[in-house]
């Protein structure tokens, strides 16, 4: 058979559901090959977003999201997405197409070297240069972006290898078991954990990589140890479990910090250093950090770690639980109760723009438990991690690694194809929405429906804020927009206009329910950001 053939027998191998992207003239071989194979190509409207769409259909489904594109200005388009899979520890593989094996060695039209490009923001980059080695390739890529720390794989895919007769089989898929944490290990983080007065669990996007959240909760209900979460895994324990403290990864202080400050103990699980940097959450450096993972720790000066336990995270968690002291009494509690009443008190708030505690009242409101919501990188992530509960992990999914603009609508059109039965909800800034603004046409034309949620602001809201914040004064952060509500009918989607606060839960709902692509544009009262950092600055621990 054809060598282009031959991989999408390999990718077929893998379970591979559908291919996100753009074809070019340096993967036809790939292309027609793909008519005759159950994968649905998914054509997108820039690379861009077809990266960001097998990033998210990666974080959702723990399989890796394909993605194509052709060479040279394809692939440095693809770019962002796959970087951002691969920090944020998104099973991901990336393909595309290459100019002929002939014309490599030479300035030639389109023609960069892709797998060198591709390896800085990938564990493994390739080039087929034999069609005898595609099963080897295919089953390697897919194998290192979906094991421990998962993330991206590259090949490159040169034209005349897609066309060459090649007489080989997909090789078998077989995914490695994680080793089991030593004891002795195991008993060091028992003694360290039994011997603590105030012990915190931070838990990492890795519980959630692990699947391992019931272990988690049975662990922190066992011990009676307090759960913070970073932004990344929101929903890894039940927001409405007492010992839940919320989301940790603002730069200023919050409850939650009140938390560290006050534990001598922090158990960090799936952690990893990317998702909010250990200066912000533990700048005195010297609490006792027993470090559960699949991985040895990263080094660095502010995450001393005391006792690492590396292995199974689900299998450490029911170890040491089992053998732990249980701690008593609850005294984080008024943390969470601080954090709750907040969130509730612009419940009925009718001012005008709409406040973003509203907006997320609303949302939340309008949702159903097991709904997706998809957030873009801005002001609104902010207020989005901190105050959107979540009783259910991968509900909210926030690029808190990378932290690329532009992830939200290709995100939720992914997230819509991996969930048809579950509502999901893009939740965005006007300038990030704007980014991928074309795959409205893919969200349309692929009949997922969904609601896109812009926080009109008319500018890049959290540098405005960080700026204020640090000069007093504001630096070409703002921007005219489209009129969004013509933009979406243009597109044939539906188009809604915020001009009440009342409107906004009827809308949410409607749009919800319908079988459209429903695109509202919510101005939002962003001063209300400066009064966060105000109150945050002058907050005292209530406890
Ligand atoms: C691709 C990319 N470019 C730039 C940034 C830096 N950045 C982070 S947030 C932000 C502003 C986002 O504005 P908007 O999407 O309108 O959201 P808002 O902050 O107003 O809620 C910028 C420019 C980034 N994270 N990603």
């Amino acid at each position: 058979m054809k060598a282009a053939k031959l991989f999408v027998r390999c990718l077929e191998n893998e379970g591979t559901e559908y291919i996100f992207g753009i074809p070019g003239e340096e993967n036809l071989d790939i292309m027609d090959a793909l008519l005759d194979s159950p994968i649905r190509f998914v054509v997108t409207r820039h690379e861009q977003g077809a990266a960001f769409m097998a990033d998210v259909y990666g974080r959702l489904t723990g399989r890796a999201g394909v993605c194509l594109s052709t060479l040279g200005p394809g692939a440095t388009n693809l770019i962002t997405g796959v970087a951002d899979a691969n920090m944020d520890h998104a099973p991901l593989v990336a393909i595309a197409g290459q100019a002929s094996t002939h014309r490599l060695h030479k300035e030639s039209h389109q023609v960069l070297d892709l797998e060198q490009m591709f390896q800085p923001v990938t564990k493994y980059s390739s080039r087929l240069l034999t069609p005898t080695t595609i099963p080897e390739v295919v089953r390697k890529a897919f194998k290192l972006a979906q094991t421990e720390k998962s993330g991206a794989s590259f090949i490159e895919f040169p034209e005349n290898v897609a066309e060459m007769e090649v007489d080989e089989q997909p090789l078998p898929v077989k995914n490695p078991l994680l080793p089991e944490p030593a004891s002795s290990q195991v008993e060091r983080a028992v003694q360290v954990i039994s011997g603590a007065r105030a012990p915190l669990i931070l838990a990492g996007n890795g519980v959630i990589r692990a699947r391992a959240w019931q272990q988690l909760a049975d662990f922190a209900e066992k011990l009676n140890i307090p759960v913070a979460n970073t932004f990344m895994a929101k929903g890894v324990m039940p927001f409405r479990h007492p010992l839940t403290l919320g989301s940790a990864g603002l730069q200023a202080k919050d409850y939650v910090h009140c938390g560290f400050e006050g534990a001598d103990v922090i158990i960090c699980i799936g952690y990893d250093l990317v998702e909010y940097h250990p200066y912000l959450w533990h700048p005195s450096r010297d609490r006792a950090i027993v470090h559960i993972d699949t991985m040895p720790a990263e080094v660095d000066a502010y995450y001393p770690v005391q006792v690492g336990v590396v292995g199974d995270i689900k299998h450490s968690l029911v170890r040491i639980g089992e053998l732990a002291t249980p701690h008593q009494g609850h005294r984080l509690r008024p943390l969470r109760e601080a954090l709750i009443r907040e969130m509730k008190a612009c419940s009925t708030d009718t001012g005008f723009p709409v406040k973003p505690q509203k907006i997320i009242w609303d949302l939340r409101t309008a949702m159903a438990l097991e709904d997706i919501v998809i957030c873009d990188v801005g002001a609104h992530k902010m207020w989005m991690a901190r105050m959107f509960r979540c009783e259910l992990p991968n509900t909210c999914i926030i690029s808190n690694g990378f932290a690329s603009m532009g992830i939200a609508l290709p995100g939720a059109i992914a997230a819509r194809l991996a969930f048809p039965e579950r509502k999901v909800v893009a939740v965005t800034g006007d300038a990030g929405f704007m980014m991928n603004v074309q795959e409205i046409e893919t969200a349309v034309r692929m009949n997922t429906p969904l609601v896109v949620l812009i926080w009109n602001d008319g500018g890049y809201g959290l540098i405005k804020w960080k700026q204020m914040s640090q000069f007093g004064r504001i630096s070409n952060v703002e921007f005219d927009n489209p009129d969004f509500v013509l933009l979406a009918q243009s597109f044939g989607a539906v188009g809604v206009r915020i001009t009440a606060t009342e409107q906004l839960l009827p809308a949410l709902r409607l749009a919800l329910e319908s079988d459209s692509v429903t695109i509202i544009d919510c101005p939002v009262d962003y001063a209300e950001n400066l009064k966060l950092t105000a109150t945050l600055g002058e907050m005292v621990c209530p406890i």
